[in-house]
Formats: C-alpha cells, structure tokens, sequence
C-alpha cells in the first residue's frame, strides 16, 4: 500500500465553530509518526485561525497507540530528542493555545496517544478506552510531554506505576484518577466531545485564552504570584467589551442561569 500524505493522515473539518480533528490511520491503531505529527501541528494551527473550539478523535476501534515504533527504532539519539522537541511544540499548542480542545478517546490511549490526550483541557471517554504507558517494557521513556502533562494530571506516583509495572486502566478507573472528565456509551465520545466545544465556544474568547495559558502557568508559580496574576487577568477580563455586553446580558435576564445538574 503506497505511504498515506499528510492530509490524509489527519482529517480536518469545520462543523460551524468547532474544528474536527480526525488520526486516519487505523490500519497502524493512528501511531504518531513523523507524517502524523506534521499533520496534527498543520490540524491544529488551521483550527486556531478558523474556529472557537476543537475536537480530536481517533477514526476505528483505537483513539492512538502512541509513537510510531516502527519509525523510532530508525533514529539515531539528537534525532530521538529532536523529535521529542518537535511534538512538545506541537502538543503545546494545544495545551496552552488560543482556543480550547476536547478528546473524545475509544480502545488505545497508549504512551504518546495519552501523551495527546493529556494535552487537552478535557478528555470524553468511552467504555472500551483503557489507558497504558508501555514506554518501561519498550526501553523508552514518555517524549511528548507525558512526565509533566500526565504527571501533574494523575499524579505521579500513579504515572509511575502505570510505567514501571505496566499497569493499564480502564475509563472507569481512570476517571476516578481524574485522568478523564467525562464517561460516554459506546460510540459516543465525539459526539459528547463536539457538544462540550460547541459549548465552550460560545464563551468570550479571551476567557478561554485566559483558562489555557493562566491555570497552567499559575501551578507553576508560588501562591502569591499567581494570586497576583489572577487578579490582573480578572480585570483585563472584566473590562473587555465582551464581558461588559455579557454581564448586561445576565443583568437584563437575557442570559442563561447557572442550573443545577440534571434540571436542563
Ligand atoms: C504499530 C503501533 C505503534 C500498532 N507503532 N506500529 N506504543 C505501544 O507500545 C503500543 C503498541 N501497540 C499495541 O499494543 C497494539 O497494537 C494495540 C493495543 C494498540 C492495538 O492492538 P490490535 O490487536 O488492535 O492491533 P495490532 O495487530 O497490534 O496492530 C495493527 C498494526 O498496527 C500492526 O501492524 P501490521 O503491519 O502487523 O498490520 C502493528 O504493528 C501496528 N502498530 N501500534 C507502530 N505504536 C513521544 S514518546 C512516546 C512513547 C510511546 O508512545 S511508547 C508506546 C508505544
């Protein structure tokens, strides 16, 4: 079968304000190879000019089985951490971004496929989804930012577990890990990850900036720093015209309350 081009590997669609972000590669389980990489930084840069939101999903029964091993196994050592260097920059446009992700995961979520999934704010995940980092029996070690991303998500005694004794975890356990912010049925991960972009791209844009580059960089500095940060950026929040308009809005009885689960 002659090689895929990069279009092909990722598909990429537009559904109103929410960019669609498909791995089609799912005769390789949508391993990350050097193609793929390029092809999901493309993905990525495209939605954060035309959308308010994104989604990434894996096409066939696996969201991603990681780094492409067959090409790894190839690369001498500065070409190895060259690579790791690359997909940092890549997942860090999706970590801390202009607009915000959502991954919606089935089957695989495996070493540089959690990796990704990790680098979104929120992960959907269906019943079959189970969650490994086989990077210790391979003789590797996580690359696309998994020791920081993954570490400070589970923590890092389980991330350590997970990579030294082989652990996987199901959706369900991972969910009680807080590795993954929403349970769906079978089939319904994009769906449900579509309706929580549509959602979050109705929000004042500036504000889900802020929630992308504030919230990570704020764990990172001490308590009063960061308190200090919050409140600079809750002012420049609070007088943009959009908050203006949109406070008004609540004021006036045009927007929606704020309702308990469950009531709508
Ligand atoms: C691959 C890869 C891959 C599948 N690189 N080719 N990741 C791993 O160690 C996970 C390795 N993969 C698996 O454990 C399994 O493939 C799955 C559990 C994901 C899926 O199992 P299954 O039975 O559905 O598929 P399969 O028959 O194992 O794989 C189908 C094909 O995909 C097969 O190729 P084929 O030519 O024989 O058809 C596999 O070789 C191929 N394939 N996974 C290359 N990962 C930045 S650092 C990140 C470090 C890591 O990510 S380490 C973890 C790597």
């Amino acid at each position: 079968m002659s090689a895929q081009n990069g279009a092909d590997l990722v598909r990429y669609e537009l559904r109103g304000p929410v960019a669609v972000i498909g791995l089609n590669r799912p005769e390789k389980r949508n391993a990350i190879s050097d193609s793929v990489v390029n092809a999901i930084d493309a993905a990525v840069g495209r939605a954060a000019r035309e959308a308010k939101a994104a989604v990434i999903y894996g096409a066939g029964p696996h969201f991603c089985a990681g780094l492409d091993l067959a090409e790894h196994v190839e690369k001498s050592l500065m070409e190895a951490v060259e690579n790791s260097r690359h997909w940092h920059r890549v997942f860090d446009r999706i970590e801390r971004g202009t607009i915000p992700f959502v991954v919606a995961l089935q089957g695989a979520v495996v070493g540089g496929g959690f990796e990704l999934a990790a680098s979104a704010q929120i992960r959907v995940a269906e019943r079959s989804a189970f969650f490994g980092l086989p990077e210790g029996q391979r003789g590797i070690f996580v690359g696309g930012g998994g020791s920081v991303r993954i570490g400070r998500l589970i923590g890092e005694a389980r991330m350590a577990d997970m990579m030294l004794t082989g652990r996987v975890l199901t959706a369900e356990e991972m969910e009680r890990w807080g590795g993954v912010s929403y349970l769906a049925e079978e089939g319904g991960a994009l769906d449900k990850a579509i309706e929580l972009a549509e959602r979050m791209a109705s929000n004042a844009s500036f504000s889900n900036y802020a929630v992308l580059n504030a919230l990570p960089r704020i764990r990172d500095m001490s308590s009063e720093d960061g308190l200090f940060l919050e409140s600079v950026i809750s002012a420049l929040t609070t007088a943009s015209p959009e908050a203006e308009e949109r406070l008004r809005a609540f004021l006036e009885k045009r927007a929606a309350k704020v309702k308990a689960p469950g009531h709508g």
